[in-house]
């Protein structure tokens, strides 16, 4: 079209219709292979900075003035013809290419999804479980297990609670309904009575385990975790206990923590006393963890009542030994510096994803 200057309206006329012949043969021979990168190169040649329609328009310019507004319509409705064209054309095309896809690669809703998942962690009880397993164990002691649904008396009887006696009411404890004298254990004590009724002594027993009362506050989980451990023998008396004890928690805590030890009343031991650990949060200065006292009780202790020996067969005068039980959460409360129990208990992910994957 160089020579444009020449151009009438009747030209303008004629090429318009050359374009549209052009054009329809294109979409012709592009038949049932209609492309979404054909349509563009179509536009390209069309409509594009070089392409039919717009060196048309370029050719309005040198035409006679009376011509230019007849043939600048003609041309214009050419051009937004082709827009139309082209794009209807590009929808197709797209929708083409997406059913040719999805023939070749049909969609398999059976295959597993790929999801990487992240390392768990332990949970914080779960730590401090191994971690006093592993020193008991170091220490000779033996690991036993016992039921958290038991009779009342594994629970409460054998271990020298009287019917009516007032140690019952200390302990809140959950009753099966429908099933006489049988409970939630609330402690893990009974398993001093499981195991002596099946094992002979000498014994150095350890048993952690899920216990339950009615309570909870910052300290308090109406679900809870203690280990009992309990050694009985010829000869055994409070130096052993206390070595034991010290060995085990220096272990667990380091050295510099504080302990003490105060009287304290369980009927199935005598002497008795209550332990506590100085609070790490605080290092016992008081905080509201451990509600300003500077210390934290973790349990109890005391040497085996000689009724407790009678009740499961065993020769009082022969024996002596002592026991314990501590609560697992609450050293983990401790170790882990926790400011309020009951969080290890509602299963936050945030919370629970800090924790190491091992001891
Ligand atoms: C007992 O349960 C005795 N069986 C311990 C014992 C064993 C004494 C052997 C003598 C010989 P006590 O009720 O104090 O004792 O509970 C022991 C520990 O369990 C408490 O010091 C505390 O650490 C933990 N504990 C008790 N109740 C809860 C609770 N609701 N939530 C979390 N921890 C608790």
């Amino acid at each position: 079209m160089s020579d444009a200057k020449t151009y009438t309206l009747q030209d303008c006329v004629k090429k318009i219709e050359d374009i549209r012949q052009t054009f329809a043969s294109d979409i012709a021979q592009l038949g049932g292979q209609l492309q979404p990168r054909a349509v563009e190169d179509l536009k390209v040649k069309f409509l594009g900075r070089k392409g039919l329609v717009t060196e048309l328009m370029e050719a309005l310019k040198s035409m006679p003035k009376e011509d230019k507004p007849g043939a600048g319509k003609v041309i214009n409705e050419l051009r937004q013809g082709l827009e139309k064209e082209l794009e209807a054309l590009k929808i197709k095309a797209e929708e083409g290419a997406l059913d040719q896809h999805l023939n070749q690669h049909r969609l398999d809703v059976s295959l597993p999804v790929q999801v990487r998942r992240g390392q768990g962690s332990l949970h914080p009880v779960t730590l401090m479980r191994r971690i006093l397993l592993t020193e008991f164990r170091r220490l000779g002691f033996t690991v036993y297990d016992g039921p958290e649904v038991d009779l009342d008396f594994y629970n409460f009887s054998a271990l020298n609670f009287k019917d009516d006696h007032p140690a019952r009411d200390m302990q809140d404890t959950f009753f099966i309904a429908d099933r006489a004298k049988t409970i939630l254990r609330t402690h893990t004590s009974n398993i001093q009575i499981h195991a002596m009724l099946h094992e002979k002594p000498p014994l150095r027993i350890v048993a952690p385990g899920r216990t339950y009362r009615c309570d909870s506050d910052l300290t308090h989980t109406p679900m809870f975790h203690q280990i009992e451990g309990f050694v009985v023998d010829r000869g055994i008396d409070m130096g052993d206990m206390k070595g034991v004890i010290d060995r085990f928690l220096k272990a667990v805590f380091g050295e510099d923590l504080e302990t003490r030890l105060r009287p304290s009343f369980f009927p199935f031991v005598e002497p008795g006393a209550e332990f506590d650990l100085q609070c790490v949060a605080c290092r016992g200065k008081g905080c509201r963890i451990c509600k300003q006292t500077g210390w934290l009780e973790i349990g109890g202790l005391g040497m085996i009542h000689p009724n407790v020996f009678e009740a499961v067969g065993y020769s009082s005068e022969e024996y002596t030994g002592f026991a314990f039980g501590f609560g697992i959460d609450r050293m983990a409360m401790l170790r882990y510096k926790l400011s309020d129990l009951r969080q290890l208990f509602e299963g936050q992910q945030d919370f629970l994803g800090q924790f190491p994957t091992y001891p």
